[in-house]
């Protein structure tokens, strides 16, 4: 099995500089080296070219960075695209969450039925109208169901890219109003920390994992590294309290492995400027690890 490795050095979707520095962090945890010793044959593409913010012309949105955004999206999705028609399991770096429009447009468009585990404090399905920050990294799954501006929902050049019938969020325990009425109106599948509590992550990840595979051809894990707990995963721009711990969050990844269900991830929102000396990429990448079926015995 064949990983390419994808850095996306973007931090204009949201408002804390220092996510760009995710994909180094990242690597310099040793990802590589981790995947390798699994058995993958890694090929590191390199990080994709960001523009700095107000290098792109713009139209006048509540949309910060748009113009940046929807460039380094369009580049993100052409290489992500790329991955896949190639036989690789495209494994993309964050950068803060607005570079899923990118990946997941990419992978649509191999797979035309995708599984989308959305992994996450956050909803992220938010609109220029209902988002309260006008930061684009809390509207990548809305962007990807083809709900938002126009030119966020046709990058690549087609929309929608997922069905909200293919998705699944875990771990949410910040949603805004906007976002709550999306998920009600369209019967989305959400495991918040309400139900990581109650059910356990066993039980969580048995169903989210019956439901992302029940009449897909793929399934892409989006994982938000603050829906871990802040006590585990520090380094994040926008962390909330009450998180997927440390263990959970190797089981969901290890239950994942054993399913073999999984053909494109990424991993968003490592913040080295406001981490604990690289715990929260190396927590990242230990649940990489777990993730490609790394096994103690
Ligand atoms: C908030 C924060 N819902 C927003 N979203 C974040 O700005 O839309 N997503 N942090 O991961
Ligand atoms: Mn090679
Ligand atoms: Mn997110
Ligand atoms: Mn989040």
């Amino acid at each position: 099995k064949k990983i390419a490795v994808i850095g996306a050095p973007m931090d204009l979707g949201q408002n804390r500089r220092g996510v760009d520095m995710g994909p180094s962090a990242l690597r310099y945890a040793g990802l590589i080296e981790r995947l390798q010793s699994i058995g993958y044959h890694v090929d590191d593409m390199g990080d994709i070219p960001i523009d700095r913010p107000g290098e792109v012309s713009e139209e006048k949105t509540n949309l910060k960075n748009l113009g940046e955004v929807i460039k380094a999206n369009e580049l993100l999705c052409l290489h992500v695209e790329k991955a896949v028609a190639n036989g690789y399991f495209p494994l993309v770096l964050g950068g803060d969450h607005s570079i899923a429009i990118g990946t997941l447009a990419g992978v649509a468009k191999r797979r035309h039925q995708l599984g989308v585990i959305w992994y996450d404090a956050h909803g992220d399905l938010n609109t220029a109208e209902t988002s309260p920050s006008g930061n684009i990294h809390g509207m990548p799954l809305a962007v990807s169901l083809g709900i938002g501006h126009e030119k966020l929902t046709s990058i690549g050049g087609f929309a929608p890219k997922i069905k909200p019938e293919n998705v699944v969020i875990i771990g949410a325990r910040s949603l805004d109003e906007g976002e709550k009425a999306y998920i009600r109106e369209h019967g989305m599948k959400i495991f918040t920390m309400h139900e990581v509590d109650r059910l356990g992550m066993t039980r969580v990840m048995e169903e989210a994992i019956a439901h992302v595979s029940n009449g897909t051809d793929g399934v892409h894990l989006s994982l938000d590294l603050d829906g871990l707990d802040p006590n585990d995963a520090p380094g994040v721009g926008t962390p909330v309290l009450g998180g997927i711990s440390y263990r959970e969050s190797h089981l969901a990844m290890e239950m994942l492995a054993e399913a073999e269900i999984v053909t494109s991830a990424e991993f968003v929102e490592v913040n080295p400027i406001l981490d604990e000396r690289n715990k929260t990429a190396e927590v990242a990448v230990e649940l990489m690890g777990s993730l490609f079926g790394e096994k103690l015995l």
